[in-house]
């Protein structure tokens, strides 16, 4: 049996060292802001969007993530029931980039989502309108093929690939709560609000 309670929610949520740009992606997809200064977010930072995805109407709950150390902790707690990861680092820093395989395989053992192996990344790398850039596109793609993650480059800044980055993170987030509730069985597929699932 169907049930339609409203429309399906989906957790997405963004994780990367402090300072990539974590907040000022959400704000532009969210906003369509942009603040200059770096205000770190602490703890986590919630907000939804109304998405489409194939032409189904979505709720995205974007959870932006603080980046500095001394909220790593809160980790497990804002990881489980996530539908997609996104990962973001920053073109001009190569230790941001670097950092995502440690931010991934802390996801994977503290979020513990049931398929693991299965389980959707999309990387974000954000600030392509600086000059000073340390990080190619042939690297973060190649990083990228071997952990199975789509890969987007741009600038929250210009506003370059944002929506197209987050539209996929929703495509990705819906296919896996459908993958969830169909094959694995799990009913709640997070998010804690009405499922439309057909
Ligand atoms: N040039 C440029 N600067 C950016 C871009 N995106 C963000 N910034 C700047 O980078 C700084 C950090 O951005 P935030 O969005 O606060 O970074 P964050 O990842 O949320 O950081 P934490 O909350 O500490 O984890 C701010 O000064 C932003 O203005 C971009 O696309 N281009
Ligand atoms: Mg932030």
């Amino acid at each position: 049996m169907t049930v339609r309670t409203g429309p399906t929610r989906l957790k997405v949520i963004l994780i990367g060292n402090s300072g990539v740009g974590k907040s000022s992606l959400t704000a532009r997809y969210v906003n369509h802001s942009f603040l200059t200064f770096h205000r770190a977010t602490i703890g986590t930072d919630f907000v939804t969007k109304d998405e489409t995805v194939d032409g189904r109407s979505v709720v995205l709950e974007i959870w932006d993530t603080a980046g500095t150390e001394r909220f790593r902790s809160l980790g497990a707690s804002m990881y489980r029931w996530s539908h997609c990861c996104v990962l973001v680092f920053d073109v001009t820093s190569s230790a941001s980039f670097l950092a995502l395989e440690a931010w991934r395989e802390d996801f994977l053992a503290r979020g513990d989502p049931p398929d693991p192996a299965g389980f959707p990344f999309i990387v974000v790398g954000n600030k392509t309108d600086m000059e000073n850039r340390e990080v190619t596109c042939e690297q973060a793609t190649r990083w990228c093929a071997r952990i199975g993650a789509q890969y987007h480059e741009g600038s929250a800044m210009e506003d370059l690939r944002v929506n197209q980055a987050f539209q996929d993170a929703a495509r990705a987030a819906f296919q896996q709560v459908r993958y969830l509730y169909l094959v694995v069985g799990v009913a709640r597929g997070g998010g804690g609000g009405g499922e439309e699932i057909q």
